[in-house]
């Protein structure tokens, strides 16, 4: 089987890859889809997929996946606004402003979203842990500053991180259906 992974994100092409392998082969498609103003991740993708699927033309499923970091102390700030705060003020700035504070606790949250032109399937996966000042090579987005724990996923190999990430997950749970949907 083959899916479409339509995403500008390497990251998240390369952390699929690596957790389908086996299941299914994932080619990444750029393809700039409406990301509609919401607070759901889940509305975002499922429509986000169904979107693309239609443009793109093709036969082969289309997936999408919209990703946020809340961060309990911000009122789950930046969420679904994440990918924004990242390229406007940063990693390191949103540690700064999560230092100030107590609570440092956070979630990431995934959903991963199917369309095939029947129907669309969305899946979900969440981690709890800590905003911490950056550490880490690897990774990608605020890995450097999202520690599991003792260890930021910047300092974790994509199989560790795959094993008890939001994305991983999430991707759990699309597997899990394919094998059912296959
Ligand atoms: P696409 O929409 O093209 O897939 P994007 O990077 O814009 O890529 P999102 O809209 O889902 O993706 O934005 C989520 C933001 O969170 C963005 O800044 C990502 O870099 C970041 N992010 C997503 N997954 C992450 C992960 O596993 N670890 C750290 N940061 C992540
Ligand atoms: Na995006």
């Amino acid at each position: 089987m083959l899916v479409r992974f339509v995403t500008g994100n390497e990251g998240k092409a390369r952390e699929a890859r690596e957790y389908l392998e086996g299941i299914t082969a994932v080619n990444q498609v750029e393809y700039d889809y409406t990301e509609v103003q919401s607070d759901s991740l889940s509305e975002i993708a499922a429509r986000g997929a169904r979107e693309a699927y239609e443009e793109l033309g093709g036969t082969e499923p289309v997936v999408v996946d919209d990703t946020g970091l809340f961060v309990d102390a911000l009122e789950g700030f930046p969420g679904p606004y994440s990918a924004y705060v990242e390229d406007t003020v940063g990693v390191e700035r949103l540690w700064n402003l999560v230092s100030e504070e107590e609570n440092r606790r956070a979630q990431f949250r995934t959903v991963v979203a199917f369309a095939d032109g029947e129907r669309t399937e969305t899946f979900e996966g969440s981690v709890r842990g800590t905003i911490v000042a950056p550490r880490g090579e690897g990774g990608f987005g605020y890995d450097p500053i999202f520690e599991y724990d003792g260890r930021t996923f910047a300092e974790m190999s994509a199989e560790e991180k795959n094993a008890i990430s939001h994305r991983g997950r999430a991707l759990e749970a699309f597997s899990a259906w394919l094998a059912e949907y296959h």
